[in-house]
C-alpha cells in the first residue's frame, strides 16, 4: 500500500474526496447510498472520467494516513466520516457526551455566536472537539483561533442529542448561547 504519495498529491486527493463525498457527488456523476457511501471502483472510474485519475493504492493510502481520519473504506465502499452538506444518515450512536466539549472558531464570528449560539451553517451539525488542542486547530483554519467551551453535560441533561462520528468529532444540531462559556483567546503563535 505504500505508494510514497507526496504531501501535495495526498492533500489534492483528500480535498477531491471531501468535495465529492460530502458536498457534490453529482458533480462527478456518483450517487451516495443512504449512509453516504459509494463503491470504491465506481469512485475511481468517476474520478478518472472527470479528469482527476488516481489509483486504488493511492486512495487507500490517503484514507489510512488522513490526519483526521476523514474517510473510511469498508466492504468495498468508501464514505466521509463527518462534515457532509448533502443529506446522509451516518447511523451514528447517540451518546452521553463528556462534561465539556470545545469549539474552535475566530473572533469575527463571536458577536453572532453570542447572540444566536452555534449553528450548523452549511453542514448537518455543529462540530465539537473533545479537547482544546483539536478545537484550536479547527479555529486556526480561519485565522487566530478562539476556543469556546460548551457545557455538554448540561445540554445533554436538557435533552439535546449528541452523536459521535467515527473519527471522534461530537455532533449536535445546535448549541444555544446559554451553554457557551466565555472564550479564551489563544496567544498568537510564536
Ligand atoms: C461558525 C474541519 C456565525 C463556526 C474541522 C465555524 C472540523 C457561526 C463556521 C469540521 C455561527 C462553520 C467542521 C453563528 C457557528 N454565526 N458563525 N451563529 N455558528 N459559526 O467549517 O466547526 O478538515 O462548517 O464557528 O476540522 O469550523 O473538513 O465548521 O467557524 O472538524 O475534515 O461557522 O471541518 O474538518 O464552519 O469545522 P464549518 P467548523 P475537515
Amino acid at each position: 500500500m505504500d505508494t510514497n504519495l507526496g504531501k501535495g498529491r495526498s492533500v489534492k486527493i483528500s480535498k477531491f474526496l471531501s468535495r465529492h463525498l460530502r458536498h457534490e457527488p453529482q458533480r462527478i456523476g456518483i450517487t451516495l447510498d443512504a449512509r453516504g457511501r459509494v463503491n470504491v471502483q465506481e469512485l475511481l472510474q468517476a474520478a478518472a472520467a472527470h479528469g482527476f485519475p488516481f489509483s486504488r493504492a493511492e486512495l487507500e493510502e490517503v484514507v489510512a494516513t488522513s490526519d483526521k481520519q476523514r474517510f473510511a473504506i469498508e466492504d468495498g465502499l468508501i464514505g466521509a466520516n463527518q462534515g457532509h452538506s448533502v443529506a446522509v444518515d451516518l447511523e451514528l450512536p447517540v451518546l452521553e457526551p463528556p462534561a465539556r466539549l470545545y469549539h474552535g472558531t475566530v473572533g469575527r464570528f463571536l458577536p453572532a455566536i453570542r447572540a444566536e449560539g452555534l449553528r450548523a451553517m452549511n453542514r448537518h451539525a455543529v462540530h465539537l472537539s473533545p479537547d482544546r488542542e483539536t478545537a484550536t486547530r479547527v479555529g486556526a483554519r480561519r485565522g487566530r483561533p478562539v476556543v469556546l467551551t460548551v457545557e455538554a453535560a448540561a445540554m445533554h441533561r436538557d435533552g439535546h442529542r449528541f452523536q459521535l462520528s467515527r473519527n471522534g468529532v461530537w455532533l449536535v444540531e445546535a448549541v444555544p448561547p446559554r451553554y457557551l462559556r466565555a472564550p479564551d483567546v489563544q496567544p498568537p503563535e510564536s
